[in-house]
């Protein structure tokens, strides 16, 4: 019998993390469909970590129930609302993302969200390539950066990489969360409707969850008011998509850019007929250069692990050491 842990690896079989995990562990690779089950009735009971690779790829209680000697999940991505992180804390199992390696990747991505969102890049790209240009000019666009506030809704990694670059813009910068953020200069809204009433555009870049869900809502589009721009980089529950898709078709904001969604791949048939939007199929940290970054740091987890040294980040629910409970 080896005395190697069993590990299993739940979603898309990336080549670090199966490359980086075959030889040290295990590892049992969970296709998608009806394998999976009897990979599961023969090993489950043995696997003592998983490495997910990301949403929508769950592990919700039922699925880490059925592995019940789990000591730790490393999970491909900051966010981590794709995990009953309850579970694990009741089971002491700890939880580890993939922070920071990808925070300037998404920065750059937000800022080319709200580019083309403002300066309507993508939609006269649409203009040229359906060769409209020889019968005349792309209308000017009827938004600028020039006169713009951003409202940041989280500061948080990504959030002051994003806040850093607009900074250089020369776009004035104010936010909204929980708490004040320490170290930074900028504003600070405990409410996001008051921020939202001072502001012309919003960027959301909080985690997903029940604690942001519907933050921006029927409420904060019409303080935004008719020049409001909303991108949203955070996870698709964050806006509530019926009241987004009214504002836009009445004209209560300007427009949005999206780069998630909360069925996605699905994306709301109402966004998709509309022209005063921008879509993004989730392109975040998506460059081959940063998703390396993140494969690897989800391997170096499991890495430290299974050596028993300290993990790289654990996620701040399930502190390493395990801290002693009152
Ligand atoms: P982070 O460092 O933990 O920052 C999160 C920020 O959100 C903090 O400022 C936090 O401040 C604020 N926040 C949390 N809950 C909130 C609430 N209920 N209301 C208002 N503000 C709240 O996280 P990060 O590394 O910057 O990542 C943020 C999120 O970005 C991830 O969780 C993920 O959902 C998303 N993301 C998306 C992509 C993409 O491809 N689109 C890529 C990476 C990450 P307080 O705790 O004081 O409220
Ligand atoms: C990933 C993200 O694309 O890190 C996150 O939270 O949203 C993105 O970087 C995603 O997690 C992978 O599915």
């Amino acid at each position: 019998m080896s005395d190697k842990a069993d590990v299993v690896l739940i979603g898309v079989p990336k080549k670090l993390i199966v490359d980086g995990l075959s030889g040290p562990f295990n590892l049992h690779v969970l296709p998608k469909g009806g394998d999976a089950e009897t990979i599961i009735g023969k090993v489950g009971g043995n696997v003592r970590a998983a490495a997910v690779t990301g949403a929508p790829d769950t592990m919700r209680a039922d699925v880490m129930a059925r592995f019940p000697k789990l000591e730790m999940v490393s999970s491909f991505g900051v966010g981590y609302d794709n995990i009953d992180v309850k579970y694990a804390v009741d089971h002491k199992i700890v939880v580890c993302n993939t922070p920071e390696v990808l925070n300037e990747e998404v920065a750059d991505t937000a800022l080319g969200l709200l580019l083309c969102t403002v300066r309507e890049f993508s939609r006269a790209e649409r203009f040229l390539r359906a060769g409209k240009w020889v019968q005349g000019q792309y209308p000017l666009s009827r938004a600028t950066l020039r006169d713009r506030t951003v409202g940041m809704i989280g500061l948080g990694r990504i959030g002051r990489a994003i806040a850093r670059r607009l900074e250089g813009f020369g776009v004035p910068v104010v936010y909204h969360s929980r708490n004040p953020q320490a170290g930074v200069s900028y504003k600070y809204y405990g409410k996001l409707v008051d921020m939202a009433r001072d502001v012309d555009t919003l960027i959301a870049i909080t985690p997903g969850g029940p604690s942001t869900k519907h933050l921006i809502n029927a409420e904060v589009l019409a303080a935004l008011g008719p020049r409001g721009i909303v991108i949203n980089m955070s996870r698709g529950t964050v806006v509530d998509d019926a009241a987004l898709i009214k504002a836009l078709r009445d004209k209560t904001i300007h427009s949005a850019g999206l780069d998630v969604f909360v069925n996605e791949p699905e994306v709301p048939k109402e966004y998709m007929e509309m022209d005063n939007i921008v879509l993004f199929p989730h392109l975040g940290s998506s460059s081959v250069f940063t998703r390396q970054k993140m494969e690897q740091l989800v391997v170096d987890n499991l890495l430290a692990w299974g050596a028993g040294k300290p993990l790289l980040s654990p996620v701040p629910e399930t502190p390493w050491p395990p801290q002693k409970r009152s």
